[in-house]
């Protein structure tokens, strides 16, 4: 044999051997990639994505954003309270006034500043248009809308107001589990809970009501000072069956959103603090309207009343035209929604956010079985139990191998 088919005899060979190994290597190599969170060696076992702040770094859309359009003043308050405490105010002082202006970076306060980096060194604020503080103006209302773009099952919502803002007497958290169809009222926050929203100040829930909103009065409970806090609205708290969350479908549904909106209703509280009603004859006629309790009186309640609601008698006189609502972090704790089959959430095709579903599942949200795995019901993942979607009895025919072999996913087997 001259050298060089030598050479190649033995390069073939090689080729051969090598062959043969990798056949080997594929056969041992497990299904799963071994650090998929999804898979305990081959069992399947409960998965969920890493906790995160959904808005950070989504644009929040305002409905009122100060000096957009044409510059505009604000100024800041001092509030001074009275030492009591019921409502805890008994006036505003004004501190300084400053200039809002989008065409000025250095007074820009635009929505993006509500969900970028959050750091207390220089810290970044959106502002709502002065408002007018007067009842002719109509309704207060500034509405902010946060779109996740995915179901998120979420933990918290936390709103920092800036520094040397004061925080609105009277707001709503909603959320829209459809991609903003219908909302939701998640929670309440007013020193007139009644009043402004028909329900009682801090209310109990028991088991039989887990998924309403509850009101409360922030002013009264909060323990950090007004200006400059945040308020934070824990999704599970208080509510009866959160310790067994995973089998509380009604709570599973209670914290799941796709959209978060907060709108601030009441800038000040009604004069004469926590509980006094307004001062001016259109005041009373509206505060007796609200109280009639026809608008607000059952419970669900739609969002769309309170989208309309009138702005009840504030206090006209005081920092009337230069108060802004103010927000320097709008975050939401929670995790991509993929009940228990995915660790993880992707960009589409389509470039929207998905779960690498796993467990045979498949859909946006894991939350139905893939094609030919249906020999048993869909299921949430949980602790106890994967529930990973089976295909077992599926005779498939493999095209190309000629035989029918379980669980390929391809043809049915010819009879
Ligand atoms: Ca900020």
């Amino acid at each position: 044999m001259v050298p060089g088919v030598l050479l190649l005899a033995l390069l073939l060979a090689g080729d051969g051997s090598l062959a043969v190994h990798r056949g080997q290597y594929l056969r041992s190599f497990p299904v799963h990639p071994v650090n998929d969170p999804c898979y305990d060696e081959d069992r399947p076992r409960r998965c969920t994505p890493d906790f995160v702040n959904a808005a950070f770094g989504v644009p929040i859309e305002a409905s009122s954003t100060c000096g957009q359009g044409k510059p505009a003043r604000f100024c800041n308050m001092k509030e001074a309270t009275d030492g009591t405490h019921a409502g805890g105010r008994s006036g505003l002082v004004e501190s300084s006034c400053e200039i809002c202006d989008e065409a000025d970076a250095t007074k820009r306060y635009s929505a993006l500043a509500l969900t970028d980096v959050h750091n207390t060194n220089n810290v970044t604020c959106w502002r709502s248009e002065p408002r007018s503080g007067t009842l002719d103006a109509g309704p207060d209302n500034v509405t902010l809308t946060l779109s996740l773009g995915k179901k998120f099952e979420l933990t918290y919502v936390s709103l920092m107001f800036c520094p040397h803002a004061i925080r609105p007497d009277s707001m709503a958290i909603y959320k829209s589990a459809d991609y903003g169809k219908n909302w939701l009222p998640f929670q309440f926050y007013s020193s007139q809970c009644r009043k402004l929203y028909g329900r009682p100040t801090k209310a109990t829930i028991s088991p039989s009501n887990e998924q309403e909103a509850r009101c409360v009065d922030h002013n009264r409970y909060s323990v950090d000072g007004v200006q400059g806090s945040r308020i934070a609205f824990s999704t599970l708290e208080g509510r009866p069956s959160a310790p067994d969350f995973d089998n509380s479908v009604i709570l599973q549904d209670w914290v799941t959103a796709t959209d978060i909106r907060v709108i601030f209703h009441r800038l000040q509280p009604a004069s004469g603090g926590g509980g006094g009603g307004g001062s001016s004859s259109l005041a009373k006629s509206q505060s007796t309207e609200l109280l009639g309790g026809g608008k607000f009186g059952g419970v669900p309640k739609k969002a769309a009343d309170f989208l309309t609601h009138p702005r009840d008698a504030g206090s006209p006189g005081v920092g009337s035209g230069v108060l802004t609502y103010a927000l320097s972090d709008f975050a939401v704790g929670g995790r991509c929604k993929c009940n228990g089959h995915a660790s993880r959430c992707v960009k589409g095709a389509d470039d929207k956010l998905e779960c690498d579903c796993k467990h045979n599942t498949a859909g946006r949200d894991c939350e139905r079985c893939k094609p030919f795995y249906f020999d048993r019901p869909w299921g949430r993942g949980t602790m106890r139990d994967a529930n990973e979607c089976k295909g077992k009895s599926l005779t498939v025919f493999r095209r190309g191998l000629g035989s029918c072999e379980k669980n390929s996913n391809e043809f049915e087997c010819p009879d």
